[in-house]
């Protein structure tokens, strides 16, 4: 039997999963259109296209992947259409929710980009900044035995999670290439993260202990994978999603962005027998990301062991290096900063900090 038929029971369930969906959607829908005619009313303006014209009625969407100029949009009906956006709109990303006005079977144009909760960036290779995704609500950072971890990566995406006030956690994967004897020293290097408030979920797709530690923070939310090339990313979109294959042709039939999911952010859908809710963001490989330009104050805001501190410095511009009265440093000789993470923020200080 083909491994991709399924049964009436699964057909049933995934319908029921689809109709629950499209109700959510319309909610969320609703949300953006009072977002735009609020917006609207404020300048008087009408977005061009967006339309009031019987014919091509403006509908919602999501935007559930990019590849330059190409959208693959997500309607309400849970349908995908092959999307171009209007020039002055900017640059939609995955988890946008827009506007858009069909133009012919399974394409549209996109008229209105609705205000985003936050934005996810990183520079393109002229350095600019580039949005990724927007409207997230958890960070997933994922690191492995294999390739080694890159703290430094790690920290910076953690102090992104904090500057967009977005929760963040720190996915162990791959733990299958350890044994019980290195599995705690791993870990343990690690642990200084859960004590900061980032959870520690350890899995493997390849075995024990498998992916519960991660499905138990998905429900309702909509998270973004993150890491570098090579930890697993991709390998946890294809456990977690028994249809990623029907969503990726999907994807591909209606808008021929399937065979570039690995090259730009993809938004999937999780199961709600997986993950009720939840929306999962694979992204491509990252070698580096960069915190440009910020200060000093933000830069201590994004590690939330010198937040705390703020201010209780003898020097109120104290760089936390070898000034005296510094509270920070007192901190860590006291054991509750750990020294790695400061470390990593003198780094992140001198290298980025403008
Ligand atoms: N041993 C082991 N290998 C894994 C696991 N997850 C992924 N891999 C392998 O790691 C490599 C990179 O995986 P991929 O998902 O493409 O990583 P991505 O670049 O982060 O998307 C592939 O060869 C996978 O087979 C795991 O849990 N255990
Ligand atoms: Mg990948
Ligand atoms: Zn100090």
């Amino acid at each position: 039997m083909p491994k991709r038929r399924l049964s009436e029971q699964q057909r049933r369930r995934i319908l029921a999963i689809q109709e629950r969906r499209r109700q959510r959607f319309e909610t969320r829908a609703q949300a953006v259109l009072d977002t735009l005619e609020a917006e609207q009313a404020g300048t008087g303006q009408t977005p061009a296209g967006a339309g009031h014209d019987a014919d091509t009625p403006a509908r919602q969407g999501l935007v559930v992947a990019r590849h330059g100029a190409h959208l693959a949009v997500e309607a309400g009906d849970g349908m995908l259409y092959h999307c171009v956006a209007r020039r002055h709109l900017g640059h939609p990303v995955c988890g946008d929710h827009v506007v858009w006005v069909a133009t012919e079977p399974g394409r549209g144009v996109v008229t209105a980009l609705a205000a985003r909760a936050n934005t996810l960036s990183r520079p393109d290779y002229a350095g600019r900044d580039k949005p990724l995704a927007a409207n997230l609500t958890l960070l997933a950072v994922v690191v492995a035995p294999q390739p080694p971890p890159s703290g430094f990566l790690l920290d910076q995406y953690l102090v992104g999670a904090e500057l967009m006030g977005v929760r963040a956690l720190v996915v162990v994967a791959k733990m299958d290439l350890l044994d019980t004897a290195t599995r705690p020293v791993f870990l343990d290097t690690l642990a200084p993260y859960a004590g900061l408030g980032y959870p520690l979920c350890p899995i493997s797709t390849k075995g024990p202990p498998g992916i519960d530690a991660l499905l138990a923070h998905l429900p309702g939310e909509t998270a973004i994978l993150l890491g570098q090339s090579g930890v697993g990313k991709s390998s946890l979109v294809q456990a977690l999603l028994p249809d990623q294959d029907i969503q990726v042709g999907r994807l591909s039939a209606a808008t021929g962005l399937g065979r570039h999911t690995t090259s730009t952010a993809t938004c999937y859908r999780l199961p709600s027998g997986v993950a009720e809710g939840g929306r999962l963001i694979d992204s491509p490989g990252v070698r580096s990301f960069r915190l440009a330009g910020l200060t000093q104050v933000q830069l201590e805001y994004g590690f939330p062991e010198l937040r705390t501190l703020r201010g209780q410095c003898r020097f109120r511009d104290c760089r936390h290096q070898d000034e005296p009265g510094c509270a920070v440093h007192a901190a860590v000789a006291a054991g509750r900063i750990h020294p790695q993470r400061l470390e990593r923020f003198q780094q992140l200080r001198t290298g980025l900090v403008r």
